[in-house]
């Protein structure tokens, strides 16, 4: 068994645009009926798979799920013309964050010794809660073995769930127990709290994970009022290394103290306030970054462009490289169409460890997949969308063939 950790970035579906669905996410709000570039948004995430590919990283993906979604439209009785909202939501392509599609605890942290993944239930948000049951019928397919995987239910409602964007994980090496890190928020500001305590105990119960290698960690109010809708927006980890925002948690130095009694090895890079605001923080989605182990054992940290062009986290990025810690290096990536709908490198991928031989082998990306899923794209994803294009049956239908083209290409067509 040579377990690691595996990227599975989402595919950016035909369907992207922007329709302000998400409450208390600021780029999603500030870009509501804007015209959006379906195209260019998923070549950009190819790119950004392309990228950590050359890095000496195994990469995986997944599909876009079906939309626009008819079941939905029927179930709610949606007149198209008068409820555009409703309308939207049907016809989302948020699966394309994957960080919400699952939790996942690889298998050196569970009783059985499986790697086991809980879609989330996203039931915060329409558009978003309707993802789960396609989410799951594909994780089924890519973890389908069944002596490696244990691929749930989503936890039931109410209890909002939002996956792997609010889970850490600290270990040695990827492929050594760890420690599992749940973060959630507490309803009372202006902006939903998505994360419920009780889905995060509920997980980690089912999982079958030692509970004195669980910490539960609260959001700052205060993040979540200034539009860091979910923990991954002001923290992330890898290893032994927390890299955060010092306004990120409720209780700060508690935060440290309880993940540091469970994981001794714990080093925190924490950002200041006076270098980087937690508003440009949100703005620039500094920690929404992959953190990743380089084949060297070195640390890369994989932020957004917005990153580059902010001087004070610049600013923050060089000084951090002139330490010499554990992060050697920032590597700025475009992923501008995804931004503006609050999703940023850490928002597109799903964490699994595993060992690549045991996942179905048409979720793993090589060079001649990329080029092949490419030209699906560029030959069938509508160049723009305009809001008033929401809800068109000429363009429901080239989204439907565009989807069912790409899974045609990679041979999964059991997903149409
Ligand atoms: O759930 N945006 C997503 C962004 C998810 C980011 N994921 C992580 N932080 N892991 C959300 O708010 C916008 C859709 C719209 O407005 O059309 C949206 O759903």
């Amino acid at each position: 068994m040579m377990l690691r950790e595996i990227n599975f970035d989402g595919i950016v579906g035909p369907s992207h645009n922007y329709a302000g669905l998400s409450l208390g996410n600021i780029a999603s709000a500030s870009h509501k009926g804007t015209v959006s570039h379906p195209r260019a948004a998923a070549l950009q995430g190819i790119a950004k798979m392309r990228a950590n590919m050359a890095l000496g990283l195994t990469q995986g993906f997944l599909l876009p799920l079906p939309r626009p979604n008819e079941a939905l439209l029927r179930d709610l009785a949606v007149d198209a013309q008068a409820d555009r909202a409703l309308t939207a939501a049907a016809w989302s392509a948020s699966s394309m964050w994957t960080a919400n599609a699952a939790t996942v605890s690889p298998a050196p942290d569970t009783a059985d010794g499986r790697c086991h993944l809980t879609p989330a239930n996203l039931v915060t948000m329409l558009h978003r809660a309707q993802e789960w049951p396609d989410t799951r019928a594909q994780l089924r397919l890519a973890f389908a073995d069944p002596a490696h995987f244990t691929v749930h239910d989503a936890i039931p409602a109410s209890f909002g769930d939002e996956g792997a964007a609010n889970h850490m994980r600290f270990c040695e090496q990827h492929g050594a127990p760890g420690v599992e890190v749940f973060v959630y928020g507490r309803s009372g500001t202006r902006f939903p709290a998505r994360q419920h305590e009780q889905a995060s105990r509920a997980v980690a119960r089912r999982h079958g994970l030692d509970p004195g290698r669980c910490v539960y960690v609260e959001q700052n109010p205060e993040a979540i009022a200034a539009g860091a809708f979910h923990n991954d927006v002001v923290a992330v980890a890898n290893e032994r290394v927390l890299f955060a925002h010092a306004r990120a948690f409720a209780d700060q130095e508690g935060a440290y103290s309880a993940i540091r009694a469970a994981f001794p090895a714990l080093e925190v890079i924490e950002v200041p306030e006076e270098a980087v605001s937690l508003e440009e923080a949100i703005r620039t989605y500094l920690f929404n970054a992959q953190l990743l182990t380089l084949p060297e054992g070195e640390m890369a940290l994989v932020v957004p462009e917005e990153c580059r062009d902010s001087p004070a986290v610049w600013a923050w990025c060089g000084q951090m490289l002139a330490t010499n810690g554990p992060i050697r290096r920032v590597i700025p990536v475009n992923v501008r169409e995804s931004m503006a709908n609050g999703g940023g490198p850490a928002c597109l991928r799903l964490r699994v460890v595993a060992d690549p031989h045991t996942v179905d082998q048409r979720f793993l990306l090589d060079e001649a997949k990329a080029q092949r899923i490419e030209e699906v794209i560029s030959e069938m994803w509508p160049e723009h969308i305009e809001p008033r294009d929401i809800g068109d049956p000429g363009l429901a239908r080239q989204v439907e063939a565009a989807r069912e083209a790409l899974l045609g290409v990679l041979a999964l067509e059991e997903l149409i």
